[in-house]
């Protein structure tokens, strides 16, 4: 089975049960006039994960291995956010390209670098982790899938919720650090050095360009 030199220990994974998780990487996050730049933030600071992303989902693909997107969004009639999300604002609002991570919008959907493939899951989901009311869990069960390699945004709000509800689950989750990006630079850091700590209290990290998919 394939290892890759992580942190804190190396991490071993058979292909055949693993699947690449890819968090909302949706232009409402990514791209100017969205979600994450209506709150202040730079966006380019989540940009910089789209190239090596890029790279490693064409190496996976080629493989022929699962690839599971998600989208953090919700309804129209915004029925299923919760009125603490709602009231702290933009969630529905007008903007640039179209009502904030409400689904069916054009700023909702996943950047034009990383569009998913016909055949690849899409989960819609409403809250931060990708577990909370979607159906990922009875994805990953018909799959045979044990293990995650996990990419996207943001490092320390949904990369981190979905590593440690999977981590709870039973989930192997390997991190790939070039591959999630956080609007922050010291939490990105602080939020990497977090999943590996205490012998890795929920999962491993590593560089993609660690990962090779040959036995070692
Ligand atoms: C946030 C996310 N940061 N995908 N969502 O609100 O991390």
């Amino acid at each position: 089975m394939p290892t890759v030199e992580a942190l804190p220990a190396p991490f071993t994974f058979a292909p055949e049960s693993t699947a690449l998780l890819v968090i909302d990487m949706q232009r409402d996050f990514l791209e100017p006039g969205g979600f994450g730049e209506s709150l202040g933030n730079d966006v380019s600071q989540l940009r910089r994960t789209i190239a090596p992303l890029a790279a490693f989902l064409a190496t996976w693909r080629a493989a022929g291995l699962p690839v599971i997107h998600t989208r953090e969004g919700h309804r129209p009639d915004l029925s299923d956010c919760p009125p603490a999300k709602l009231a702290r604002g933009l969630i529905g609002r007008p903007g640039p390209n179209g009502r904030i991570l409400i689904r069916g919008e054009y700023g909702h959907d996943i950047i034009d670098e990383l569009r998913p493939r016909p055949g690849e899951a899409v989960v819609d989901k409403p809250g931060k982790g990708a577990f909370y009311a979607t159906e990922l869990q009875e994805l990953l069960e018909k799959g045979g899938i044990r293990s995650l390699l996990v990419t996207g945004v943001t490092t320390e709000v949904c990369v981190h919720t979905t590593v440690r509800e999977a981590n709870d689950r039973g989930y192997e989750c390997l991190v790939l650090a070039d591959c999630v990006g956080s609007y922050f630079p010291e939490f990105q850091r602080v939020g990497l050095q977090m999943i590996a700590a205490q012998g890795g209290i929920f999962g491993w990290v590593a560089d993609s360009t660690s990962v090779t998919l040959k036995e070692q």
